[in-house]
């Protein structure tokens, strides 16, 4: 372990951070034992009306404007939105290709979630991106509606060629440049690139590699994922094309192919470390763990008990390192100073004792007629239906 990491570790399981913790976020408990009767429900974006569009984006702005909590030991979080970065920056190295990566995420969304609701005065729900949507074409990437410049997140940054990233390139790479429309054209990201937390201010960059989304993101590319049966084997396939120096998109699974697809080469988007300084990582997150919530709700009863794998990165499955244990439900995860560190047990199920929100049953189908993205319901076991005819014919 170099000293670094070791100085990370510490912050993860230092009893003073975690003292800070609690007391700085005692709500996260409040709803220990109360059960959860009224479940947030999370939609996707281009659902959503514009007005609540317009709600949430103004809470990320806020959020934006309000000061950091961490910046004592993140020279580079200025405001809130910061400090999640920070976190993740900080924790990059215990998070990515280990078995809690999937909880790990889940709870940082919902504690950012929670921040937009309580600090920012949102009413609504995390918001996710389903990538499906996007991806029959180079043009329908371009023209989603996630990157409007009114109702969405603005789009990609202009064509800068050169090469960004010493670890991988992205052929057919279309950006590079900082984000000229939007709501976050102007916003400036004050940590990264790769795991520096020192003060850099920078632009939002994208760097859109629609090619990545045709190939990986189409609805059979996601859906092969559901063909497996054990945490461990989807828990691989959804982390496929994390590697130790960044993200490897020949066979990513969907988690990197929507990291990909945003950052190329050049945007904060494919920094395995610095990702969530774009807002829109929080949207693709929450996919991810959409997809999660899916596979769980198969068959609940095996799977909310379900988590398997390595606490060293790239352990076996998720590597070829050897060596080191797995993870159980025991398994503490945290948020340094953002959250108190919790059992992995206690955000298996999105409607337990912790937390407490739901996905609406539906997938958004495009009507030609109005030219809207219109809801429609997809019930528990037509999904599941479908699923099972997919699996057998696809030979997986
Ligand atoms: C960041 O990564 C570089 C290269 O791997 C390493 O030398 C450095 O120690 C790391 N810094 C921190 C703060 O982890
Ligand atoms: C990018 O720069 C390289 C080297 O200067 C040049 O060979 C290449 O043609 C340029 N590509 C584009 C698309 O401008
Ligand atoms: C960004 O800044 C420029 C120049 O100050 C200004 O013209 C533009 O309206 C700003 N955009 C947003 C979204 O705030
Ligand atoms: C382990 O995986 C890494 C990265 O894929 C590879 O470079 C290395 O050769 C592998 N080691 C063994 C023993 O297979
Ligand atoms: C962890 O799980 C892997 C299989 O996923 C297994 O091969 C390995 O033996 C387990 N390690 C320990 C220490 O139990
Ligand atoms: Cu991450």
């Amino acid at each position: 372990m170099q000293l670094s990491q070791l100085f990370n570790f510490l912050l993860l399981v230092s009893p003073l951070a975690l003292c800070r913790a609690v007391t700085s976020s005692d709500e996260a408990y409040s709803t220990y034992n109360t059960g959860c009767k009224n479940p947030l429900v999370r939609r996707e974006w281009r659902l959503l009306p514009d007005h609540e569009k317009k709600e949430y984006i103004d809470a990320v702005k806020c959020l934006q404007a309000l000061p950091a909590l961490t910046s004592n030991n993140v020279p580079g979080a200025v405001t809130r939105f910061d400090d999640f970065q920070g976190i993740h920056i900080r924790q990059a190295e215990f998070i990515h290709a280990v078995g809690s990566f999937q909880h790990w995420h889940r709870y940082m969304i919902w504690i950012y979630e929670k921040a937009l609701r309580e600090e920012c005065g949102y009413r609504g729900s995390q918001p996710y991106w389903d990538w499906t949507l996007d991806s029959a074409s180079d043009s329908a990437f371009i023209n989603s509606p996630l990157w409007n410049p009114t109702t969405g997140f603005g789009g990609n940054g202009p064509y800068v060629n050169g090469t960004f990233n010493p670890f991988f390139s992205v052929p057919e790479r279309t950006g590079g440049g900082c984000v000229q429309d939007g709501p976050f054209s102007n916003y400036t990201i004050h940590m990264g690139p790769f795991n520096t937390t020192a003060k850099i201010p920078q632009c939002l960059r994208r760097d859109f590699a629609p090619f990545i989304s045709t190939l990986r993101l189409t609805e059979e590319a996601v859906r092969l994922h559901h063909c497996e049966d054990t945490f461990g084997r989807y828990d691989v396939k959804v982390q496929t094309g994390i590697t130790e120096r960044g993200l490897r998109l020949s066979d990513a699974g969907f988690h990197a192919a929507g990291h990909l697809s945003v950052g190329g080469e050049a945007g904060q988007m494919s920094d395995i470390y610095a990702s969530p300084g774009d807002p829109v990582f929080y949207l693709h997150h929450a996919s991810v763990d959409h997809e999660w919530w899916k596979w769980q709700n198969v068959d609940r009863e095996a799977r909310l008990k379900d988590a398997t794998g390595p606490i060293l990165r790239f352990g076996i499955p998720l590597g070829n390192r050897t060596g080191g244990e797995n993870i159980t439900l025991d398994f503490m995860i945290g948020l340094s100073e953002l959250a108190p560190m919790v059992p992995l047990r206690r955000v298996m199920d999105t409607e337990g004792d912790l937390l407490c929100y739901t996905y609406a049953r539906e997938k958004a189908v495009y009507d030609y007629a109005t030219g809207k993205w219109v809801a429609e319901e997809v019930s528990e076991s037509e999904y599941e239906d479908d699923l099972e005819e997919f699996c057998e014919n696809s030979d997986n």
